[in-house]
């Protein structure tokens, strides 16, 4: 395998894509992989404790566990458990390592090659001027980020992915705003952000309301822009029960996902030797871009079935009693031509017409969608047009019903809760304010985009990054790299090696910490912490394993310490006792967050609890004490002649940034990374054909042209003007000016691009 940070893609083959997901060959797969990091014991002992009661959360995604008496005793998916192993692998980078690689030896290496040396073992430095990362001592390393934070504090970021403990995330909001800053970018900034965004507006609340109870007993749930049979495997499990419940499923995706089609359970030997579950009752092959004119359709045909029928199609006490704004956005529905809503669907008029028949016989509807409609220039208006269309038959708040916006990392939600985000509300601020006696910084911090700007700009000198691999998860590639490389300071606390330790400001930083599966031992004893699932479930995560090298401090540890040799006693706050025992933050946590009251005393009680939402009660906590009814402009994607709508997205193996194998099982693409999917209609208009070389151009406003090279092009049934390629191969071509509006999130799926015969065959930078 190529260890160059280019795949050469030389190796491509291609078969059918797969028409169902999981079964045998899943539980193989992430056995083969497991077993290629670690030993047969180390690999029964994650499995054994993935998702139990007293056991490790699962770092995968945030899709959340079964009630505790109804979990199996394999309460985990193929990604779930080769994630968990690549973190529990047995490999180690050791500072011989760093001795032999130069870090511009190491900056040529691909993702996958510097996640496959292993787990980071002790802190390194790389001094102003040098080559090599060398080892230091934690005191050092520590004091060292410290005395670089002393400017002022809107010139440090503080970056957060959601793998983060509530604890930790806790704290370094805490170490931030102490500081003096909001500058706290996160990974949800690029993923769920306009999910926020869209529901906070219309509910209130940028949380979802739906628990998997609501799932199992739901008439019809619609998964829009989501490929779950990859992204949040177990959710095919909910679905299957749904549907042996006698609900039904309708998949929108611009791709036929094969988790989408059919589901062969590997946990019941019906999934092992039978034809499985057919998950989608309606496949709904979108074009790009066009769910808002989907829903847009779909809620004036309900207003016009209500016309026919009063009384009988709309939830009038619920939109009397609980939503505004319902009149105007009626009149405005009506409006909307059908010529442009079946132009930007790209469907047939009764395709449309086979949904609303299934939503009309619904009276509990679901709507779950992810980054198909988030990462979108137009993600916030599609996401409140789907409110809207819950709202219309009040299919908010009852069993069955309700939004579920499926997050990614597994406490992204909770470190939301926790206070990482650049904007956190004021009563928030208050709280906090009360709780620890120090005014917090009220005007907003920098999210992800705004970062790299000042970055590039020299308005940011320091980046601390709490885990994350930021320069690969972020869009304009060789823009924030730049950017990245202009800071006086970047510091990283990881569990493994990814390109954000190779890409360094003038001094850089490696803080290794211990992962979800290792043992967590402080001064008074073995230590937990907690996350938030995707459901706003609260639990208890228990390491299990020995720590990967003695050397390596809890992320708790290291930014309480960073903490204190920052601040020294302005604030007074007890950094030292937050690290010897962690539920003295957690009683913090219960003075601060709303839902969290007596937290410890009820993690200890009940194992973990499910925060209160809102709506679920019936209250809608905006401006106006009710849910909003908004109007939300008919847009499609505009794409010149000769070009295509490209998403980036991922393959079945990878985790985010990190890919374990060049292989995207279900889409039957074997041995290369750098390929395009484009619809075999296109490639003929475009007189291309199935394995050219190709180079993608992405086009922008401003004149400017980005470059991604040698990729292959492979006929796939992906909608007509649309092109699917993998991420994060492909973030050279996001413009950073190119977000979604409102919500600032990267457009990662609407990006504008033609495909070149390939300048060159030999690999070409980032
Ligand atoms: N194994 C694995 N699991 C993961 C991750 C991982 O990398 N690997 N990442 C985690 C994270 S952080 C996140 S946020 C989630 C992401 O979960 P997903 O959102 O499922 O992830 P993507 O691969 O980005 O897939 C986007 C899906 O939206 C579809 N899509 C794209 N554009 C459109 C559109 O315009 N309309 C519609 N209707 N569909 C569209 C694509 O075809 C694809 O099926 O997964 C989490 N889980
Ligand atoms: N083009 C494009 N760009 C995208 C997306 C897309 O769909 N298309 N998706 C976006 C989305 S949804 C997201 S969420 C972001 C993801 O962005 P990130 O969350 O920043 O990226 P990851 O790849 O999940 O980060 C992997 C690294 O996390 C570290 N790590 C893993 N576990 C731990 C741990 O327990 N503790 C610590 N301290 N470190 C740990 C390891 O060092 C590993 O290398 O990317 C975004 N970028
Ligand atoms: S569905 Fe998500 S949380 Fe559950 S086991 Fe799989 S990766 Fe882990
Ligand atoms: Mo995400």
């Amino acid at each position: 395998m190529s260890s160059s940070i280019e795949d050469p893609s030389d190796d491509l083959s291609v078969t059918s894509p797969k028409t169902w997901a999981a079964g045998v060959p899943a539980v193989t797969h992430a056995l083969e992989y497991s077993l290629g990091q670690t030993s047969v014991r180390r690999t029964a002992l994650t499995l054994l404790n993935i998702n139990q009661a007293e056991g490790i959360d699962c770092p995968g995604c945030a899709w959340p566990d079964g009630a505790p008496g109804k979990r199996h005793l394999n309460e985990y998916c193929e990604n779930g458990a080769k994630h968990i192993n690549d973190e529990a692998t047995s490999r180690r980078v050791t500072r011989d390592f760093f001795r032999e690689h130069s870090i511009a030896e190491l900056d040529g290496m691909s993702d996958y090659w510097l996640n496959q040396q292993g787990r980071l073992t002790e802190p390194m430095v790389k001094r102003p001027g040098a080559t090599h990362y060398e080892p230091i001592g934690w005191d050092e390393a520590l004091s060292l980020l410290a005395a670089e934070l002393v400017d002022s504090p809107d010139e440090a970021l503080f970056y957060v992915s959601g793998r983060l403990s509530n604890e930790a995330a806790f704290l370094l909001q805490l170490f931030a705003r102490a500081f003096g800053t909001n500058n706290l970018p996160d990974c949800s900034n690029m993923c769920h952000e306009s999910s926020g965004f869209a529901m906070r507006e219309a509910l209130g609340t940028g949380k979802g309301s739906v628990s998997l109870d609501d799932i199992h007993h739901a008439d019809l749930i619609f998964v829009v822009g989501q490929n779950s049979g990859t992204n949040h495997p177990r959710m095919l499990s909910a679905l299957e029960e749904t549907k042996r419940n006698g609900g039904q499923v309708v998949a929108v995706n611009t791709l036929p996902e094969a988790g989408l089609m059919r589901f062969k359970n590997p946990q019941k030997a019906r999934g092992v030797i039978g034809r499985g579950t057919a998950v989608a009752d309606q496949f709904v092959h979108i074009r790009a871009g066009g769910d808002l004119a989907l829903f847009q359709a779909l809620n004036r045909m309900l207003l016009e079935a209500e016309d026919g029928a009063p009384g009988t199609v709309l939830d009038h006490d619920f939109i009397r009693n609980h939503t505004t704004g319902f009149t105007d956005f009626a009149a405005y529905a009506r409006k909307v031509a059908w010529e442009d809503l079946l132009e930007a669907t790209g469907l047939p008029r009764e395709e449309i017409e086979a949904v609303f028949d299934r939503v009309l016989k619904s009276k509990k509807i679901i709507v779950c969608w992810a980054m198909g409609l988030t990462q979108h220039k137009h993600g916030v208006p599609t996401i409140r047009e789907v409110i809207n269309f819950l709202m219309m038959r009040g299919n908010l708040g009852r069993p069955g019903t309700g939004a579920c916006p499926v997050r990614g990392h597994s406490n992204v939600q909770g470190d939301r809760t926790m206070g990482v985000w650049e904007q956190m509300p004021q009563e928030f601020l208050d709280a906090l304010e009360r709780e620890f006696g120090f005014t917090p910084p009220t005007h907003h911090g920098l999210d992800a985009v705004n970062g790299i700007r000042a970055m590039y700009e020299g308005r940011a000198k320091v980046f601390l990054g709490v885990a994350g691999n930021f320069v690969r998860a972020t869009p304009d590639s060789a823009v924030t790299e730049e950017a990245m490389r202009k800071c006086r300071l970047t510091a990283h606390i990881s569990t493994k090696l990814n390109r954000s330790h190779t890409v360094c400001g003038d001094t850089a930083l490696i803080l290794p910490t211990l992962g979800r599966s290792d043992r967590d031992f402080q001064a008074t004893g073995e230590q937990f912490v907690t996350v938030e699932d995707s459901m706003s479930e609260v639990h208890a995560s228990r390491g299990k394993l020995p720590p990967a090298s003695p050397d390596l401090l809890s992320e708790v540890a290291i930014i309480s310490r960073t903490a204190h040799k920052t601040l020294g006693s302005t604030p007074p706050l007890p950094w030292e006792d937050f690290e010897k025992d962690y539920s003295t933050v957690r009683d913090r946590i219960s003075r601060v967050v709303p839902g969290f009251e007596d937290f410890n005393a009820r993690l200890a009680r009940t194992g973990g609890f499910v925060l209160p939402n809102p709506v679920n009660q019936g209250v809608f906590p905006t401006p106006s004490g009710k849910a909003v009814f908004t109007l939300n402009e008919f847009t499609m994607p505009h794409v010149p002649e000769g070009h295509l709508l490209l998403q980036t997205l991922r393959s079945h193996d990878q985790w985010n940034t990190v890919w374990y194998t060049p292989n995207d099982r279900y889409r039957g693409v074997h041995n290369a990374r750098r390929v395009v999917l484009v619809n075999p209609a296109d490639l003929k208009d475009l007189g291309m054909a199935d394995r050219d070389e190709v180079d993608l151009v992405s086009i922008w406003h401003d004149g400017t042209e980005r470059r991604a090279q040698n990729f292959r092009v492979v006929g796939y049934p992906t909608s007509p003007g649309s092109a699917a390629s993998y991420y994060p191969e492909t973030n050279v071509l996001v413009p950073l000016d190119s977000v979604a509006d409102f919500s600032n999130c990267p457009t990662s799926k609407g990006i504008v691009v033609r495909l070149e015969p390939a300048r060159s065959i030999t690999p070409g930078a980032v």
